[in-house]
């Protein structure tokens, strides 16, 4: 699949660019299959190499449940095949070249009715180091639907040319984020997806997301590429070019 020029205009105008049916169907179910009972079989057992966040609740009947499960390739197939995919890469390739390395892969899961809210934040906050410049691409792909009631991810069109604000550390979530709580803004944009879709954003467009007040989890998978090269933590393996 290739972008069209109207693709590419908007991804560099907005700083994400959203595509539809990406994968279809059979792909989410086999997923579902790989991800069922994921939070009691974290709990249960962390396999090595793989870094859960968990979030608990106020009510002591919920459970804690998975925030975020760092290199979520290792645990489904699935994942690890639409990480490599032509169809995700050749996307990738257009949008950051040909010279592709896998940064990481996280299962974002948001609680039905409790999970919490992502407060705005740049990811170069977190990836900035020494020798690397801000050329990562994130695709953050949907398993489920992702709807502003769930808490799906929102962005600030055009924040990307900004540069880099000040981020500080939060108390009330894991991470670095832009000063205060979450809150609603007027100058965000929020990315509803269906299952299969996936949306293609930088490092430095301003991003965030809702609490989950519906009755459904929310559960959205990043997968995050870096040009080769560009600084030389993180980077997991090479998935294209030299
Ligand atoms: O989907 C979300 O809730 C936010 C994810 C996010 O902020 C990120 O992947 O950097």
């Amino acid at each position: 699949m290739s972008l069209t020029d109207e693709q590419k205009k908007s991804f560099d105008d907005n700083g994400f660019l959203l595509v539809r049916q990406l994968f279809d169907f059979t792909i989410i179910e086999k997923l579902e299959v790989e991800l069922k009972d994921i939070h009691e079989r974290m709990a249960e057992h962390t396999p090595e190499g793989i870094g859960v966040s968990w979030e608990s609740f106020d009510n002591p009947d919920q459970k804690p449940a998975i925030m975020q499960l760092m290199h979520s390739e290792v645990i489904s197939p699935t994942l690890n095949e639409i990480l490599r995919s032509d169809t995700v890469l050749d996307i990738v390739e257009e949008l950051i070249g040909p010279e592709i390395s896998l940064y990481h892969s996280k299962l974002l899961p948001k609680t039905a009715e409790v999970g919490r809210p992502i407060p705005w934040h740049q990811d170069y906050a977190y990836w900035k180091q020494e020798g690397n410049q801000p050329l990562m691409l994130n695709c953050q792909f949907a398993i489920s639907a992702a709807t502003t009631e769930n808490g799906c991810i929102q962005f600030v069109p055009g924040s990307h040319k900004w540069g880099l604000q000040e981020h500080e550390r939060a108390r009330q979530a894991f991470g670095v984020f832009l000063k205060g709580h979450y809150h609603e803004r007027e100058d965000a944009v929020a990315a509803e997806m269906g299952p299969g879709d996936a949306v293609f954003f930088g490092p430095l467009v301003i991003h965030g997301s809702a609490p989950n007040k519906s009755g459904s989890p929310r559960v959205m998978n990043t997968f995050a590429y870096n040009v080769t090269g560009n600084g030389t933590h993180q980077t997991r393996e090479v998935l294209r070019g030299k």
